[in-house]
């Protein structure tokens, strides 16, 4: 039997648009969808749908046996607002849906795996500017501490059972094909479907909260290459810091300006505001550069340009 590819929670803001990647670069009956909806959304009914929760170790178990997965993404997770809001699930799911699919591959069914952590891993003690791959992490949120001891997990399935493990800090990702779900950052794809809306957007961070961010189509191909790169370029098993650009909520505003003059914004920063102030501003990611040759395409201006010219087909301006 042929090996196939799995993506779980596959239905979320990253999946949807690698499952698409997956399924250009390999074939559509190769990369299999599942999230734990019974059915799958649009974007994915082109392939292959399976129903996991990934909680569920028997039933994962049975799909990765059953369809030989030799190559695994695992990307369901509560991320941070969401989290928040029920710390105890946040842990479950996070720290358990990863020991699960860990442990599939320590048996030797899955022989190459992808999970993301986030720069979330940071905390208020993480020095803010250019954060350094390795420097003090203290997250405040649950969803920041189960990236932590995910990391060091992977890293501890990677040394003592050789789990072929990959991973990177995934900053906030802006795309306009797929909604986020529950982060601190998706500010950053609102502000475009208010902006074509209603020419407004209510903020919920402050104006002065810069943070990493991505443009989704570099978010893909970095999970791309580090999974195509030969395994003794994978220097570090923890998680690699990548980065984009760095930008304010008043930066984003400024460059939608550019294109919608007449664009406003309120802030009215709520709870998310203090996760957002106790990340990184902006990171070092020279290793991966070295490692496996990292390198983002897109510019602020670049990322601005392209999401309102691919949301104006989508979003009927009224
Ligand atoms: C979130 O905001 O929780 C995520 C992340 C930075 O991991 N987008």
């Amino acid at each position: 039997m042929k090996s196939t590819i799995l993506v779980i929670g596959a239905a979320g803001q990253i999946g949807s648009e690698l499952v698409q990647a997956l399924r250009s670069a390999h074939g559509r009956d190769k990369v299999i969808a599942s999230d734990i909806h019974s059915s799958p959304p649009e974007v994915l009914a082109d392939g292959p749908y399976e129903q996991i929760n990934v909680l569920d170790k028997a039933k994962l178990a049975e799909i990765v046996i059953a369809h030989k997965c030799e190559e695994v993404y695992h990307l369901a997770a509560l991320l941070s607002a969401t989290a928040e809001k029920n710390p105890a699930l946040g842990w479950d799911l996070n720290m358990n849906g990863l020991s699960n699919v860990l442990d599939l591959a320590r048996e030797g069914h899955i022989k190459r795996m992808f999970w993301p952590s986030s720069i979330a891993v940071f905390g208020p003690n993480t020095p803010k500017d250019r954060t350094p791959q390795r420097t003090i992490m203290e997250p405040t949120t649950v969803y920041g501490i189960t990236k932590v001891a995910g990391e060091s997990w992977c890293e501890y399935y990677h040394k003592r059972y050789k789990v072929d493990i990959r991973s990177v800090r995934y900053p906030g990702i802006i795309g306009y094909k797929s909604a986020p779900g529950g982060g601190t950052t998706d500010y950053a794809v609102h502000i475009f479907h208010e902006a074509l809306k209603q020419g407004h957007y209510d903020c919920f961070l402050s104006e002065s909260a810069r943070l990493p961010m991505m443009y989704m189509p570099d978010a893909t191909k970095a999970v791309m290459e580090i999974m195509a790169a030969p395994e003794e370029k994978i220097g570090l098993r923890t998680s690699y810091n990548i980065s984009g650009f760095s930008i304010t909520p008043a930066m984003l505003a400024d460059a939608i300006r550019v294109h919608i003059p007449e664009f406003t914004i309120r802030y009215e920063p709520d709870y998310r505001d203090a996760i957002a102030q106790s990340w990184p501003s902006s990171l070092d990611d020279h290793m991966a550069r070295e490692h496996w040759g990292w390198k983002p395409d897109y510019s602020l201006q670049a990322m601005v340009e392209d999401m309102l010219l691919n949301l104006k087909k989508k979003v009927p301006v009224e």
